[in-house]
């Protein structure tokens, strides 16, 4: 981290938080606040989760602007690497009765001309149908709807899974504190994460998210854009599927 962009970035930082405190008469007790409620913040573990929620749609947004490909999405605060290996096609590693509605979840690869993207290492995780995530959540085993896969020869993939549930923002604690302060609900539309790491060094950070949500509009996150949204279809035994492209971006 000890880039040039980074410090220069962190003297702008404190040049900014300076004039903010005379531009809003910020006074010693709002400050001494402040300063505990980010030590409360740290000592909650909460730092990625309100960094992610806060700013990360827009570090994102800045940095893929004039970049092709499938829109980017929130890497967010749960992402865990070197998850288990399955099939493709194949089942997302969840409990023998994981609640929730049953997903079938395709989708083709491709590179921004349009050509398959085989053997591409897809990172695929979500939250159960409660909006818990494995790691994260209490009483969730390790692993749970957290899988790697890799795209066939034409750049397809299908995985078994389960509808998410929305994610909320745990609320006892300074995030959530913090929300109450903006008058904000905690909720972000439910959505599935994927990492896309073709062959080719293309790299596609995104998620999914479903028709007819009630937080699309106003996700704590902002990670909603419209292009990401997809439909949920019935499928024979009540079972859900959708199916979607996805263009991988060149830096
Ligand atoms: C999430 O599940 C998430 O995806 C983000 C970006 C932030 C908080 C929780
Ligand atoms: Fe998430």
């Amino acid at each position: 981290m000890k880039n040039e962009r980074v410090i220069n970035a962190f003297e702008g930082f404190v040049v900014k938080f300076k004039e903010l405190i005379s531009e809003y008469e910020i006074d010693h007790n709002d400050y001494r606040e402040l300063v505990n409620w980010l030590d409360r913040l740290g000592r909650a573990g909460e730092i990625p989760l309100f960094m992610d929620v806060f700013l990360e749609t827009h570090a994102l947004q800045e940095m893929y602007k004039n970049v092709k490909g499938t829109e980017p999405c929130l890497l967010g605060p749960y992402y865990i690497d070197d998850q288990k290996k399955i099939e493709n096609p194949g089942v997302l590693p969840q409990r023998e009765n994981e609640p929730g509605d049953v997903l079938y979840f395709s989708g083709t690869v491709r590179d921004t001309e349009g050509n398959p993207l085989a053997n591409t290492k897809v990172d695929m995780w979500q939250a159960d149908t409660n909006g818990e995530y494995s790691y994260f959540g209490e009483g969730i085993p390790e692993g749970n709807l957290r899988g790697v896969f890799y795209t066939d020869e034409n750049g397809d993939f299908e995985i078994k899974t389960v509808v998410p549930g929305n994610y909320g923002v745990p609320t006892d604690g300074p995030s959530g504190e913090f929300l109450k302060w903006i008058d904000h609900h905690e909720f972000r539309p439910a959505h599935l994460h994927l990492l896309f790491q073709p062959s080719n060094g293309d790299r596609l950070i995104t998620q999914v998210y479903f028709e007819g949500d009630e937080y699309l509009e106003d996700d704590v996150a902002q990670g909603v854009r419209g292009s990401l949204i997809t439909k949920l279809e019935k499928h024979a035994g009540a079972e859900k599927g959708l199916d979607n492209d996805f263009y991988s971006s060149h830096l």
